[in-house]
């Protein structure tokens, strides 16, 4: 079944990355910021996204180039992940890249974050750099926040999630679901995701 095939994928890649690809660490929302920490990164295939995630309640959401702060069909996506005050141990999640000449785009799906400029890169172009990004970003009206499910299967050929390690407290285990996509073959997934409990107020 396609779903045993995924999980089997997702192993092997993310032994692969183990072992060949950099680790970027990216923070979230520093200092009660509403910034990704660096806003952009420049790596290559195999190489491992780590966003940490240090204040209030932000996601890292895959969106399009053109329209910063919509998610993208089939994109990647932390979900929400709060971070109660006082907290030293930080929800991390991670993504791995499979394809370092096609740049993607991510937001954060808590409004109105995005619209103030909480945008991040990984590979931007001379074409499409970060700036130009960041600049429709900010022209972009407010959203409502995204009623967003965590979303870590690799629903494109480009990125392969690897699972989150939460903080150890006020966490639970929810299994999103494996939906293949068109392209799901040449990537990879991972089923299971670590979601911040509504109730972990
Ligand atoms: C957060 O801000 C404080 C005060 O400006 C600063 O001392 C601290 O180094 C900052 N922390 C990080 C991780 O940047
Ligand atoms: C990588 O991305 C580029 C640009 O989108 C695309 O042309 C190329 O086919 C992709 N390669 C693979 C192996 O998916
Ligand atoms: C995080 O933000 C989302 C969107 O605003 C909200 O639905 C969710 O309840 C928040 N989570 C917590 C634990 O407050
Ligand atoms: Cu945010």
């Amino acid at each position: 079944m396609r779903f045993s095939t995924s999980i089997v994928a997702a192993f092997l890649m993310t032994g692969v990355s183990t072992v060949l690809g950099a680790t970027f660490t990216v923070t979230v929302g520093n200092n009660a910021s509403l910034l990704y920490e660096p806003s952009s990164v420049t790596a290559k295939a195999g190489d491992v996204i780590e966003f940490e995630f240090t204040s209030k309640n932000h996601t890292v959401t895959q969106s399009t180039f053109d329209k910063p702060c919509v998610a993208k069909a089939d994109g990647v996506n932390s979900g929400f992940q709060l971070v109660p005050a006082g907290t030293t141990i930080f929800p991390k999640w991670s993504i791995t890249v499979q394809n370092d000449t096609a740049p993607l785009w991510f937001f954060c799906a808590q409004a109105p974050h995005c619209s103030k400029g909480m945008v991040f890169a990984i590979n931007p172009t001379a074409e499409k750099t970060f700036d130009m990004f960041h600049t429709t970003a900010l022209a972009s009206a407010p959203a409502a926040a995204l009623p967003l499910a965590p979303r870590t299967e690799a629903l494109l050929a480009h990125l392969a999630p690897r699972p989150p390690r939460a903080q150890p407290t006020a966490t639970t285990s929810a299994a999103a679901g494996t939906t293949p996509a068109a392209n799901a073959g040449a990537s990879t997934a991972e089923s299971q995701v670590e979601a911040r409990e509504a109730t972990a107020l």
